[in-house]
């Protein structure tokens, strides 16, 4: 069976198990407290070069790290993925911009937040949200006339995208601003097989 390494509010984590429970494959979830510095642990590390989740162990005992890379292999073959080159292109490159320009300033703030540390990080807050209102914003001129990122699906692009834009209020973002992403958000979660990010969310 497929095992997870995972934490429990890891966005790049819940990508992984949304993937899972819409593809219907088993697996069984082992998760890492980071908080305790458990992924800096030698045996996780043996698992994940990077010391980092999610890190998938497949059935021959490899293991696959970086989420995106996960989201991929798993999807291979399916509706997930486009297969028209060009969209498959556009795909990979929503996924390559939410790595690169979305998640940081979304999660920083929101880590802060949730580790009772945003009033003494007020300064490196404000920088993030002025970022990430930037990005959000470009993501919300993107989406308004569409329904999907890409093409006329739901593809590996909207899953990775919107884990960590849908987690910005708990880093402190204010969504009204953005109507068209709220709207994307709203289509994403009514996804078959979608999964909160906790249980009874
Ligand atoms: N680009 C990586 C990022 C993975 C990552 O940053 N994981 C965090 C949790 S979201 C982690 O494991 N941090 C290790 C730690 O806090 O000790 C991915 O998408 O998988």
């Amino acid at each position: 069976m497929l095992r997870l390494y995972d934490s429990r509010y890891s966005g790049n984590c819940w990508k992984v198990r949304i993937l899972l429970s819409q593809l219907e494959l088993p697996f069984e979830r082992v998760t890492l407290d980071l908080a305790k510095g458990e992924a800096a642990e030698p045996a996780f590390r043996q698992k994940s070069r990077f010391a980092r989740v999610p890190a998938l162990e497949l059935q021959d005992g490899r293991t696959l790290v970086e989420s995106g890379a996960i989201l991929l292999y798993l999807a291979e073959g399916t509706r997930f993925i486009p297969e028209d080159p060009f969209l498959r292109a556009e795909m990979l490159g929503w996924m390559f911009f939410e790595q690169a320009d979305i998640q940081k300033p979304i999660a920083v703030p929101r880590v802060y937040h949730l580790r009772g540390m945003a009033a003494a990080m007020t300064d490196d807050i404000a920088r993030c949200h002025k970022e990430g209102n930037a990005v959000l914003e470009k993501l919300e001129q993107w989406i308004a006339p569409r329904t999907w990122l890409v093409g006329e699906g739901y593809t590996l692009a909207d899953l990775a995208a919107s884990c960590y834009v849908s987690l910005a209020p708990q880093g402190g973002y204010d969504m009204a601003r953005y109507p068209a992403i709220r709207a994307w958000l709203g289509r994403v979660a009514a996804q078959p097989g979608w999964v909160p990010l906790l249980p009874g969310e």
